[in-house]
């Protein structure tokens, strides 16, 4: 008995560790325990700043900075990893990657250019990599020389970016990596003295460059946070939440998401309690939830590489690379969840986007010019879904959009209906003359009867809905079993 207890002392500590280093999940629900540092609020936020995040539905990511010069080649040789990880590679050294700034000069960067591809593919808001963890920042900082003034391009990259997507009606939010490879007061985990007054001065730095970023963008609508998952900065929870809150206070509306701060106890994306910290939880990298139970009606953001796992440019796209159709199911399944798509681009050190990104642009874009009405603006619709694609709903209205991606042989689409309600139109987005009439085949159970089912790509049926006065009971008879 004494033994077993014994081992469970000596298992607990052990099980928070492994807790801080995994992908976190809610906590079982149980007694709740008393926490300074953990989540602010219970449920999602129900302001204006929030509702319009929640609306965007489609965004872009991207991910720009000295790593995109080498592109994950050096020295003849290919880097493995994910080509913006490259200076932790021992195929280059330290000094050859940090003397990259002298070559940073994005001469074909052309802001309006990008927000324009960005615009024409539906984008609605961007996050852009202000610092990723190399340090190096596209913005002239004020408290680093590690910033493109240092560089031959000398010029800020981030307030052209700025002006240049909100003048095409973009959104945007700034990635931010807490991890930080250039800073010598940088630690993963702080265990001597020094390692303490050293990260004190990190501390310090992060604050002021995260202030003069909201200071010199005022029209940021978040921040993106990233590399924050080392043990140093998880036991920042008392600076961390001060901090956010200070950001919120400086710019109301500001939208954080769960990747930022932890609480007192380590825990991060949930706290203790199994309360989401932050606005939307951000743990959605390359991969979606299957059901809606697994969101815990918590906001979220499903953040979409092309290839498997590369962000920066990679010059050798290698693997499976994503196709049109595949990235607008993505898209389709993560709205009908109640999250927002953002497909990453990682632009070339030249300043010029790859083209295989613009056609993807383009063809998401041409999908999306018909068919937005069902992207943005939608939710979950409710409904049991089916296995010819998705569902979405257009925020408190009746109207439900089916968005199809494989037609069955038979071409009959299910439709189940909440009791008691009817389909009084059904149409083709971006066809309305192309109408379907409804065979009701059980008490609010449809099928819509495709015209063909030689269909290329997804399309979108439009279902004005309404409420039944008549009692299902009448017409259809339970099986006695
Ligand atoms: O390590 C990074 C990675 O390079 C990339 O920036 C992604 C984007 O979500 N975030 C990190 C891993 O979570």
């Amino acid at each position: 008995m004494k033994m077993k207890r014994n081992l469970l002392l000596l298992l607990i500590p052990l099980m928070f560790t492994c807790q801080t280093s995994l992908a976190q999940q809610p906590a079982a629900q149980g007694d709740k325990v008393s926490l300074v540092h953990g989540a602010h609020r219970t449920g999602r936020r129900t302001d204006a700043a929030m509702a319009r995040w929640r609306a965007y539905g489609l965004g872009q990511f991207i991910h720009w900075g000295l790593y995109s010069i080498p592109g994950g080649e050096w020295d003849g040789k290919t880097y493995n990893g994910a080509a913006e990880w490259i200076r932790s590679w021992d195929g280059i050294t330290k000094s050859a990657y940090d003397s990259l700034i002298y070559h940073f000069n994005p001469v074909k960067f052309d802001a309006t250019a990008w927000a324009a591809a960005a615009q024409q593919m539906g984008a609605k808001y961007v996050t852009i990599t202000t610092k990723h963890h190399d340090g190096f920042c596209l913005w002239p900082s004020k408290y680093t020389s590690y910033t493109v003034a240092s560089s031959p391009y000398k010029k800020d990259l981030i307030k052209p970016l700025v002006d240049a997507y909100n003048k095409a009606g973009i959104d945007v939010i700034l990635y931010f990596s807490i991890m930080d490879w250039s800073n010598p007061d940088w630690r993963y985990d702080i265990k001597t003295k020094d390692d303490s007054i050293a990260f004190e001065r990190f501390k310090k730095f992060t604050r002021n460059q995260l202030l003069e970023l909201l200071e010199r963008y005022p029209t940021t609508k978040g921040l993106w946070f990233d590399g924050t998952w080392d043990n140093a900065w998880v036991k920042q929870a008392a600076f961390a939440d001060e901090l956010e809150t200070e950001m919120r206070k400086m710019r109301p509306g500001l939208i954080i998401g769960s990747r930022f701060r932890a609480d007192e106890n380590g825990k991060r994306h949930f706290d203790t309690n199994g309360q989401l910290m932050g606005d939307y939880e951000q743990g959605w990298e390359r991969k979606i939830p299957n059901t809606i139970t697994e969101v815990h009606g918590n906001d979220w953001d499903c953040v979409m590489t092309v290839p498997e796992n590369q962000w920066g440019y990679n010059a050798a796209w290698k693997g499976h690379i994503k196709t049109t159709d595949e990235l607008l199911e993505m898209l389709a399944k993560c709205v009908s969840l109640d999250g927002n798509f953002v497909l990453n681009f990682g632009p070339k050190g030249d300043g010029s986007i790859r083209k295989e990104e613009l056609s993807l642009a383009r063809e998401i874009g041409d999908w999306m010019a018909v068919n937005q009405e069902a992207i943005y603006g939608c939710e979950y619709a409710g409904l049991e879904p089916q296995n010819w694609g998705y569902f979405t709903k257009k925020t408190g209205t009746d109207k439900i959009y089916m968005l199809v991606f494989n037609v069955p042989v038979s071409g009959a689409l299910r439709v189940k209906l909440p009791v008691q309600t009817s389909i009084s139109k059904a149409y083709r987005l971006g066809q309305p003359a192309q109408t379907f009439v409804p065979e009701e085949i059980q008490a609010s159970e449809s099928f819509i009867h495709l015209k063909t089912t030689s269909e290329k790509h997804p399309f979108v049926i439009v279902l004005e809905t309404a409420k039944k006065t008549e009692n299902p009971k009448v017409k259809y008879e339970k099986a006695k079993t």
